[in-house]
């Protein structure tokens, strides 16, 4: 018998090839790794929550276009290891998406490889122009984002319940071609135009052959030190850090990033090629704290809107016995649970920073629709709160 690859393994060597791959075509963000590594050297190891996973902890994020494309990538996922977790409606942002994160469920697979991707999906039934809805759908349905290749291994993959040592490098090879940027577009110069002044995110989505990745996220310790040193190495940072403020007992997760890129473009129009530019790709870090319980959130999203957060305990004794955050038993007491997933509103802030939107937030007549997601992806998506229960004690 062969030796089949563990997924965490496949995880890891994806998540190092995504990170060469865009450190190459976006230097700026080889500057993000070198100043994230220069700040969590500074801390105590000892001191550092999940020291161990630290140096190569990162996330990702990519929008699709179709139910297809993104019910195939949640199989892929799947032999990475990654399962959705969470719905996210991005609508309440006036974006005309929702999205999910791929990432480990287990304990024991965040500890081996925490990579983690945030993907969105299109609604095509927000955009309440009819002719420019059927035009987006038309032109997405004409392309394949994945490489033929990679179809035919994951069907093999799937049908022997495991992937050979020496095939994996193949795999990811194939796999990380739906990544790459494409720096001619799919469509003409005119009609990228008409899909951007419409949303932005319209023409990101549906404009280029692939979804590229648009950032990749690097895990620091101290994101006030990182965001000082983005500045001073000539990195635009966003003038906000996205989340809870500095406290000393750190909850959910804390962002920044720098804006966007943009870069030049190549349209065909009528065998003529016209030059343009697209922005869509940055670089962002992120600081990890408590993973806050149901009760925790509610408050957390009670602070946020106030934008006083006085009324949260800064305390782990007294958040444990609030029951605010999740907590595990060690020997040496008990330790918070990191949170491992995402926040709408924040998610909506670094978006709205890099489609060069920095003012008031469009309004969409929509609601959440997870029913119509999950349909999307062929599976329901995981509950996070129970993930995080499960594993608090
Ligand atoms: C995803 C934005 C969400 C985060 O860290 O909240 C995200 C996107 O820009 O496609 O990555
Ligand atoms: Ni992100």
């Amino acid at each position: 018998m062969k030796n089949y690859i563990s997924k965490s393994a496949l995880r890891q060597r994806f998540s190092d090839a995504l990170s060469s791959l865009y450190r190459k075509e976006v230097p700026a963000y080889g500057t993000l790794l070198e100043i994230v590594a220069e700040v969590n050297e500074t801390i105590d190891p000892n001191q550092a929550v999940d020291a161990a996973r630290l140096g190569q902890e990162r996330h990702g994020a990519i929008r699709v276009g179709t139910a297809n494309d993104l019910s195939t990538i949640a199989r892929v996922f799947d032999q990475l290891g990654m399962e959705p977790v969470g719905y996210y409606d991005l609508s309440v942002a006036g974006l005309p998406i929702h999205s999910t994160a791929f990432r480990p469920v287990t304990a024991k697979g965040l500890e081996e490889s925490p990579f983690r991707m945030f993907t969105s999906l299109l609604r095509p039934e927000l955009i309440d122009d009819s002719s420019l809805r059927e035009e987006a759908e038309s032109t997405l349905a004409e392309r394949n984002i994945f490489a033929p290749e990679l179809l035919t291994q994951l069907k093999s993959i799937e049908s022997n319940g495991g992937l050979a040592e020496d095939e994996a490098e193949n795999f990811i090879l194939s796999f990380l071609k739906t990544f790459q940027w494409h720096d001619k577009a799919q469509v003409s110069l005119e009609t990228y135009n008409k899909f951007k002044n419409h949303h932005p995110l319209l023409s990101d989505i549906v404009s280029f052959q692939g979804p590229h990745i648009n950032h990749l996220t690097p895990r620091t310790l101290d994101i006030d030190l990182a965001q000082e040193k983005m500045r001073q190495r000539g990195l635009k940072a966003k003038d906000v850090i996205e989340g809870p403020p500095k406290r000393k007992c750190p909850i959910l997760l804390r962002q920044t990033a720098f804006k966007a890129l943009s870069e030049d473009i190549l349209f065909e129009e009528s065998g003529e090629w016209k030059r343009g530019t697209h922005t869509a790709r940055f670089g962002e870090i992120e600081q990890r704290g408590a993973a806050l319980t149901p009760k925790g959130r509610e408050l957390y999203d009670r602070c946020l809107a106030k934008k006083d957060f006085s009324d949260f305990p800064d305390d782990w004794e007294i958040m444990r016995k609030q029951d605010i955050a999740y907590f595990r038993k060690t020997d040496n007491g008990f330790e918070p649970l990191t949170y491992e997933d995402f926040l709408p509103v924040s998610a909506a802030g670094i978006f709205r920073s890099n489609l060069g939107e920095d003012g008031e937030i469009q309004t969409l007549k929509a609601t959440a629709n997870q029913e119509a997601f999950e349909t999307a992806l062929g599976r329901p998506v995981h509950d996070m709160f129970a993930l995080y229960s499960a594993q608090a004690n």
